[in-house]
């Protein structure tokens, strides 16, 4: 008999996401020592055959093909949101009306204005809510944040983030229908900057403050594919490629940049910070290791330091393996469901709330906006 709490779970959406967030479930208790244990409840997606196939290589105990019935369900303590970006608000609104604790994936909705109405939702039934930004949570990332808010980069002059793949480049690739939605507008809302950028605007706010004004540039470089669900050739409204420059309220610069159209980079996502007194930065490619200089070091051995981030008083780690043995990108999914966990016994709220991923959603209908009309953007303060 398990000495935990059961946390009741419903999953919506049984793609990657799906996968990633299944698996953080099932670990956290093996290495955190938390209050509640997740309990694998239902899963639902349309599909009933595509759901209890997940069921059963998950080891979950029932399936639904209707959210709503799930979300009804006396006997799930939390939704977790797993579907195509333009059912995130639906969702959530109901979930929330049902009384049920709410993981949404990222990013949190189509837009700034379906998001304020999710967070109102969410603080009005007084519901426990996070978003699955889950590169906070690779220890290298964690740590830089306690670098900066110790005070150890000074005053902070320039952010530069990139989200670089390369996966979209063919143009006989189909838009839309499983696995395919993120190039289909009508489900994505947008494309690098709600799927991408939003990653890098939500490590950026988090690390250096909030952005008041964006000034961008997007483009579609393939501008017709063969839509899945309709079989017709249609236009294209995702961007493809997005890079922005912008003003943070510290008085820091900031430059972004994401595509689909990067040949060599499968998931290439970096940022660098540089401070009065020291810099860093980070490579998802080598998640472990944080680069580190310090202008304070004796001049003669001034260089950057490449921090193997797997000691037991880093962020995380004394949980895991040894010094020296690293962890990975799925692991960045426990760390978030653990910290859910313990905020779940602690009563506080989990970062980012859905409250505060809506600054996230600020930027990027800012980048979005200035895109079109070409000029610069003030972001709305949320
Ligand atoms: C897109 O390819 C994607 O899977 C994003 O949707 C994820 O959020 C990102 O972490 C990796 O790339």
């Amino acid at each position: 008999m398990s000495k935990q709490k059961p946390l009741n779970v419903g999953l919506v959406g049984y793609g990657f996401m799906g996968r990633t967030h299944s698996n953080a479930y099932k670990r956290v208790n093996d290495f955190f020592e938390v209050a509640h244990r997740p309990v694998l409840k239902a899963v639902c997606g349309r599909s009933d055959a595509g759901a209890k196939k997940f069921a059963e290589t998950w080891g979950y105990e029932s399936v639904e093909t209707d959210w709503r019935k799930l979300v009804e369900r006396k006997d799930i303590d939390a939704i977790d949101i797993c579907t195509p970006n333009n059912t995130h608000a639906e969702i959530a609104l109901a979930a929330a009306a049902a009384g049920k604790m709410i993981l949404c994936e990222k990013p949190l909705s189509m837009n700034l204005k379906e998001g304020s109405a999710m967070a109102d939702a969410v603080e009005k039934a007084g519901v426990r809510n996070t978003v699955w930004y889950n590169y906070r949570r690779v220890p290298a990332v964690t740590l830089a944040k306690s670098l900066i808010d110790e005070g150890k980069l000074g005053r902070i002059f320039h952010y530069r983030a990139n989200f670089l793949q390369d996966w979209t480049i063919s143009a006989d690739l189909p838009q839309g229908g499983a696995g395919l939605w993120r190039l289909d507008a009508a489900a994505a809302g947008s494309g690098v900057t709600g799927d991408l950028l939003a990653h890098c605007i939500d490590t950026a706010i988090w690390l250096n403050g909030t952005i008041g004004t964006v000034c961008s540039m997007t483009e579609t470089f393939v501008k017709e594919r063969k839509h899945n669900l309709t079989g017709k050739v249609e236009p294209v409204g995702i961007d493809d490629a997005c890079a922005f420059m912008c003003r943070f309220d510290n008085g820091s610069l900031g430059l972004f940049e994401s595509t689909r159209y990067a040949r060599g980079h499968k998931a290439l996502y970096t940022f660098e910070v540089n401070g009065e007194k020291a810099s860093l930065k980070w490579d998802l490619h080598d998640l472990h290791r944080l680069q580190y200089f310090d202008h304070r070091d004796d001049s003669a051995l001034r260089g950057w330091r490449s921090i193997h981030v797997t000691d037991g008083e880093h962020p995380y780690m004394n949980r895991w393996w040894v010094p020296g043995l690293q962890i990975g990108y799925e692991h960045t999914f426990v760390h978030q469901v653990a910290d859910f966990l313990a905020d779940l016994a602690a009563d506080r709220p989990t970062s980012p709330t859905f409250r505060e991923a809506l600054s996230t959603q600020a930027v990027c209908d800012a980048v979005l906006d200035s895109a079109e009309v070409g000029t610069w953007q003030t972001v709305i303060p949320v």
